[in-house]
């Protein structure tokens, strides 16, 4: 790696001049906020300097592109990541602290960009590291939101939400590119005219907007490689403002269209399971989609000139989700409409360039939208859709049995609706599910018509962890602790962990393993005390169940778990428990109304517990507030059992799974998602393993013999009184009784089968936390944990899409 600064005292030189540009005064006269904008500032141009290399050597070396096309980007702090990927993080800690300056707080005053909802939007920045550290020519193509999913406050036990402000500070990394802005129109109707015997279509009589750009660098480990990620943000076309309105004193409609065109990037949609139907959030979709689209053709034009067909050479476009399927349409338009191909030239063009990630099987999160709204929006690319549905029809051979059921599976257009996974399947080269269990479903339910008619299109990636950002960077201590072992390769090789596998019989290193993670827990303490006034301790389990609130995720299951350890204490105080603190954390869709009161349930019975003396030696629950990427790298470290607890069958692959057990931290879960794989590489021995498996999920359904009172009336001492104890007030102080949630457990006929799988989870959790006190089995088990993680790293990922789908 070439060296960025000879020393820290060119180092100092240089951000001293950087201070006084940006603030006009002296370092030591500076808040911390004006000196981690200079800081920032001063790296960015760093990062932008070895990015016009990488663009230089992408080019001369022909390389391949890749576009990754992602509505959600959660790339969390950039700052620390920097300086630990350019090499200078230990160099500038030293240097800062000779300056009277602390990094660590300079750092904290970085704003956390929450433009994404979970995983999916985390999985996109984590691939966003890796294709940089692998040397991929890798482009982020997503949206700029002005407000980021919401901020989380918890107001008497309930989620409040609040706008998320990330930009009023100003965003150094990013630099608009308004000469890179592209024209978008929606609305108006299709002409066509006639040219010989072909006729052209064109849409007439469009509201137009302006996409504008802004990029951030992406900065690879190793400092050789600085990618990309291009955020749209929608700006009125020319100034509209109506100066008549305006001396008129219609301040509002003097400005109304820029009102409009900036409410398209105004918000990102706080759902992560699918809110379809809103005409916003299709402008979204479509924005991010034609500016990207446009923007990778000039560049490949300039490049290769009109040669169109050689576009699967040059360019991979790859679809997170269905949020960008109108990539394929998209681009056939500007093939047809705009360079004159023919239908089958530019299919065959877009089947050979676009490829597609499914994230979920849950049936409502599967995007649709009405075809009224959807040709209205956008008549040319609605019809482009028709056609592309009409030949997939005639396609069919209606004369073979499974014809018909099969043609109602796949169709695009169905029952008034655009069916947007159809859609991406039929436009691309490559579908792929995000961990094998979820791979296989797809295959054997969700997808399989399509899976039947072309096999050798769907494979699996599961999904992979940043090990720089979600380890090195988050667990320095440990980190630490494992370089002095085992040497730094593993920052650049992740497999390189296994060597860790070497110090599972050395008693004194394994101590050092427990200290480091009792110092992770104490700064988590201190954290959660700082933030919410709460005292927990670092020396009792922390059980961690961190992500979004979903029914399928079962948090409501851990709670009653809490509840249930509760009602047995105080009714037999020698009733053993092995001291544990229960940390949740996480966010509700704002319209999500049962995950919003398993939030309050949980508050509730943190407020009751806390505050019993008869239990708060042995049990405490912290619901720590606005779950987001930076506090997440505190509570990762800190955790030592890791909640992982979806029916079977419903998570995809989960990724906090992952970054818990790279931590350390010792899966108490089912058989599900990436839950199997991390069984398969740590062994079973190492995991706590619970609960109905897929198949016995899908028996028990397909029985129809599952009985939720049963269940509940099987056990009255202990089901029958957490349920009695929904209504009767007992946690019911902070804001009332609970009376959706016993109606989902007990006449929705528990459709999560929480009550099902309730015993064998407590068994297993009582069975996990007797053996923590053999605190050196305990250590050990963790560390055979991070010695087989390595494989999680979503390095190993990229390397899988570049080698299987991309072909990069
Ligand atoms: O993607 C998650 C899966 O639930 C998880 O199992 C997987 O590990 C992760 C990465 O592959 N899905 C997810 O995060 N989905 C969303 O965030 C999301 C966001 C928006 C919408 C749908 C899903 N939407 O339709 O607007």
């Amino acid at each position: 790696m070439e060296k960025i600064y000879e020393n820290k005292e060119q180092f100092i030189e240089q951000y001293r001049q950087h201070v006084r540009a940006l603030s006009g005064k002296e370092f030591e006269d500076t808040s911390d906020i004006d000196r981690f904008t200079a800081l920032a500032n001063m790296v960015a141009g760093d990062a932008r300097v070895i990015a016009a290399k990488t663009d230089e050597r992408n080019r001369t070396e022909g390389k391949k592109r890749v576009y990754y096309f992602s509505i959600e980007f959660l790339i969390g702090r950039l700052l620390d990541n920097y300086l630990l990927n350019l090499g200078i993080r230990d160099l500038v800690a030293d240097a800062i602290a000779d300056m009277g300056g602390d990094l660590d707080e300079i750092e904290r005053q970085e704003p956390d960009p929450a433009l994404g909802n979970g995983g999916l939007g985390r999985l996109a920045a984590c691939f966003l590291d890796s294709m940089a550290h692998e040397g991929i020519a890798g482009y982020g193509n997503g949206m700029r939101y002005r407000y980021g999913l919401f901020k989380q406050e918890i107001v008497d036990g309930r989620q409040v939400e609040v706008a998320d402000e990330w930009l009023s500070k100003g965003y150094p990394w990013e630099v608009k590119r308004p000469d890179k802005a592209v024209r978008i129109g929606f609305g108006g109707h299709v002409v066509s005219r006639q040219e010989g015997d072909r006729t052209f279509y064109s849409v007439e009589g469009t509201d137009d907007v302006l996409a504008v750009p802004y990029d951030i660098p992406i900065v690879g480990y190793g400092g050789e490689t600085v990618n990309k990620l291009r955020c749209w943000s929608a700006e009125p076309i020319d100034d509209h403002f109506d100066l008549d309105a305006f001396n008129a004193g219609d301040y509002t409609g003097a400005d109304r269209d820029r009102a409009n065109a900036e409410a398209i990037s105004a918000i990102l949609y706080p759902n992560d399971a699918g809110e379809h139907g809103r005409l916003l959030r299709l402008k979204q979709e479509y924005l991010f989609v034609a500016a990207g689209i446009r923007t990778l053709l000039d560049t490949f034009e300039r490049e290769h000139g009109k040669a169109w067909n050689e576009l699967p050479r040059y360019v991979a476009i790859h679809t997170n989700d269905t949020h960008p399927a109108m990539c394929g349409p998209e681009l056939m338009r500007i093939l047809m409409d705009e360079e004159g191909l023919t239908w089958d030239d530019a299919w065959e063009i877009v089947t050979n360039t676009v490829s597609y990630t499914n994230h979920t099987i849950l049936p409502e999160a599967l995007e649709k939208w009405p075809i009224s709204t959807f040709s209205t929006l956008l008549p040319r690319v609605y019809q482009i859709i028709d056609e592309i549905n009409r030949r997939w029809r005639e396609s069919f051979d209606m004369s073979k049995p499974e014809s018909a059921e099969r043609l109602r599976a796949t169709a695009v257009l169905w029952d008034g609706e655009v069916r947007m996974a159809n859609l991406s399947v039929i436009c691309s080269h490559s579908v792929n599910g995000v961990a094998k269990i979820h791979s296989d479903i797809l295959k054997a339910s969700t997808l399989k018509d399509f899976a039947a008619m072309r096999p050798e299109m769907f494979n699996n990636k599961t999904n992979g962890i940043s090990h720089r950002r979600f380890f090195a960077e988050a667990n320095p201590t440990y980190a630490k602790l494992v370089t002095e072992a085992i040497g730094d390769g593993w920052l650049d090789d992740a497999r390189e962990l296994e060597k860790l596998t070497a110090f599972e019989g050395d008693p004194a290193f394994l101590e050092r393993v427990g200290a480091s993670k009792l110092a992770n827990k104490q700064r988590l303490a201190d954290y959660v005390k700082r933030e919410c006034g709460l005292t927990i301790d670092p020396n009792t389990v922390f059980d961690v169940q961190v992500k979004r609130f979903h029914a399928y995720k079962r948090q409501l299951l851990n709670i009653m778990k809490v509840m249930d350890l509760y009602n047995r204490r105080l009714a037999d105080p020698n009733f053993k428990i092995q001291p544990t603190t229960f940390i949740f954390s996480g966010k509700a869709a704002s319209s999500y109304t049962f995950a919003k009161e398993v939030i309050r349930l949980i508050n509730g019975v943190a407020e009751v517990i806390n505050n019993d003396p008869r239990v708060n030696d042995v049990i405490k629950v912290c619901f720590i507030p606005n779950f987001r990427v930076s506090n997440a790298q505190l509570i990762y470290p800190a955790a030592e059992i890791s909640e992982q607890i979806s029916t079977a069958g419903k998570e995809a692959s989960g990724t906090s799974n992952m970054k818990l057990m790279m931590n350390g931290a010792l899966t108490l879960g089912t058989m599900d998602g990436a839950n199997i794989e991390i069984v398969d590489l740590a062994g079973r021995e190492n995991e706590a393993i619970f609960g109905l498996t897929t198949p016995e999920v899908d028996a028990l359904r397909a029985s129809g013999q599952y009985f939720a009172w049963d269940v509940v009336n099987s056990d009255r001492a202990r089901l029958g009184r957490i349920i009695d104890q929904l209504l009767d007030g007992t946690f019911a102080g902070l804001s009332g009784n609970f009376e959706s949630i016993h109606h989902e457990l007990m006449f929705n006929n528990d459709y999560d089968l929480v009550l099902k799988d309730f015993h064998s989870y407590v068994d297993a959790w009582e069975s996990l936390t007797a053996t923590y006190p053999d605190a050196q089995d305990w250590n050990r088990r963790a560390l055979h944990n991070t010695a087989m993680s390595g494989w999680f790293s979503s390095d190993r990922t990229i390397r899988e899409y570049r080698d299987e789908i991309w072909h990069a």
